[in-house]
């Protein structure tokens, strides 16, 4: 157990304002592993602080430096990617394979993809007799979830530095070891003091704290649907920018003329990776009729062998909330066909991988987000039937289509009310928007889309 001191404001190591602690918790054998200090109003105060002092100098950085900056992070994310790895199993349970290739990997490569937009984006422009300045928005808030505790911060502060805004992230309380070791990277990467500050602490108390100061130009949340809410509504009364990335019941629609087993198993290996701990997670399956029973036969197959690989949940909480979804689905009439409620292991928050069948569209497993490894399985008539499934939640924030012809599936995406959809597989693609339709969010985050959020606009008439 290791008691770790102090948050990272102005460029140091300073202690906490106050004595309380949060214990971080390894999830696979649920020990209390370290605590970080407990921040208040005060230490958030004292980060803006330090962060609106920095904004001027590192607002007029030429670009081509910031850029510089963020190579240097990169290379000091890369460089400590065996220890950011073995922090994010400690802390989230992710396993070490993923741990490596997405929860280090995937960041490494967005800090280096801001390196290079900062170099090469149009911060200035002409339109007619006036000059377009795209200018910082100033002093950011972020906020983060565990559930990819690098990528959480990373997709948010290296954009932000890249348009040269100060940034102050207030991570997630089960993760905030990784937090601490991103800010060991961005001092090794000599970004000046102030201009990234680290706060640990509880959400109602530092995150709230963040979102109201009133010297915080622009608010990014990643969470829960209801917090977001909540920030959403503090932002809009203070007029503030605000960012907002929530939950998601992305479909994965499968047309007839699919190739039906690899559509099912990656449809499986997508929901159950990171133990279904995915905003993005393509969580309803959905399958026409006549190919239905095989399509499930297929489903549950797959999960009980992605049994053997999975991670525990992040803590117990998520893990009875899981749990409890599953119940429900079954209560509501839904066929459990793999996994189930039941604890797989003495020790540690798991869930077995879990397929339902049946489920229909009314049903709360097929509306609400479980966060968990549990796929739904849902039937559909015809293409008219499949598209009203699919765009009949709330939320709006990925999805994926399988067809035989690459053109029936894109004309199927087209109508999709969501933010982003994968062609048969698809693939990652650091540059490509990232965000929400609907409930699941305001604004994006990757690429240049990502870039301009932290962006503000002003023009120069001649
Ligand atoms: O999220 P919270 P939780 C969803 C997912 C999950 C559920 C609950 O469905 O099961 O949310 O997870 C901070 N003011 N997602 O409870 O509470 C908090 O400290 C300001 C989807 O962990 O939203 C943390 O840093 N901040 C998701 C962050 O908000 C507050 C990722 C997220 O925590 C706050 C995670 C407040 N009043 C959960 N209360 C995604 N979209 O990827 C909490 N926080």
């Amino acid at each position: 157990m290791k008691a770790h001191d102090g948050m990272y404001i102005d460029g140091a190591w300073r202690p906490a304002a106050g004595p309380d602690v949060i214990e971080v918790v390894n999830p696979a054998d649920e020990q209390v592993i370290a605590t970080v200090p407990a921040g208040t109003a005060e230490d958030v105060d004292a980060a803006v602080r330090a962060a609106r002092a920095a904004l001027p100098a590192w607002a007029a950085t030429p670009p081509a430096e910031r850029a510089a900056r963020l190579a240097a992070l990169r290379d000091a994310l890369a460089a400590r990617q065996d220890e950011i790895a073995r922090t994010v199993t400690a802390e989230l349970g992710a396993p070490p394979k993923l741990a490596q290739t997405v929860h280090v990997g995937m960041p490494v490569v967005v800090a280096g993809s801001y390196a290079e937009l900062a170099a090469s984006y149009a911060f200035e422009e002409k339109t007619g007799n006036s000059t377009v300045l795209h200018e910082p928005v100033g002093v950011v808030g972020a906020i983060t979830p565990w559930n990819y505790p690098l990528h959480q911060i990373v997709a948010k502060v290296a954009p932000a530095l890249a348009a040269g805004c100060a940034v102050v992230v207030k991570p997630a309380e089960d993760t905030p070891l990784t937090a601490r070791l991103f800010a060991g990277a961005v001092h090794e990467a000599g970004i000046p003091a102030g201009v990234f500050n680290l706060v640990t602490g509880l959400g109602p108390v530092a995150g709230q704290a963040l979102a109201e100061h009133p010297d915080v130009d622009l608010v990014s949340f990643t969470g829960s649907t209801a917090v977001g809410r909540r920030i959403g509504a503090i932002a809009s009364g203070m007029v503030k920018r605000v960012a907002l990335e929530l939950g998601g019941k992305s479909a994965n629609v499968i047309l007839p003329s699919a190739d039906l087993a690899r559509a099912v198993n990656v449809g499986v290996a997508n929901v159950m990776s990171n133990s279904g701990q995915t905003c993005s997670a393509w969580t309803r399956m959905l399958v026409h009729r006549d190919r239905y029973d095989e399509a499930v036969e297929l489903a549950a197959a797959a999960a009980a062998k992605y049994g053997e690989r999975i991670g525990p949940l992040v803590n117990a909480g998520q893990r009875d909330r899981v749990r409890g979804y599953i119940e429900k689905g079954v209560a509501e009439g839904a066929r459990l066909v793999a996994g189930g409620p039941g604890a797989p292991r003495e020790k540690g928050y798991f869930v077995s991988p879990t397929v339902l069948a049946d489920v229909t569209p009314e049903m709360t497993v097929a509306q609400e987000e479980i966060f968990g490894p549990v796929l739904s399985v849902l039937r559909y008539d015809d293409e008219e039937d499949a598209l009203r499934i699919a765009n009949g939640t709330v939320y709006g924030l990925a999805g994926a289509v399988w067809a035989g012809d690459e053109a029936e599936a894109v004309a199927f995406a087209r109508r999709m009310d969501t933010g982003q959809v994968d062609i048969n597989g698809g693939g990652f693609n650091p540059l490509a928007p990232f965000g929400g339709y609907k409930q699941s969010g305001v604004g994006r985050e990757l690429g240049v889309h990502g870039l301009t959020e932290y962006l503000q606009t002003k023009s120069l008439q001649f």
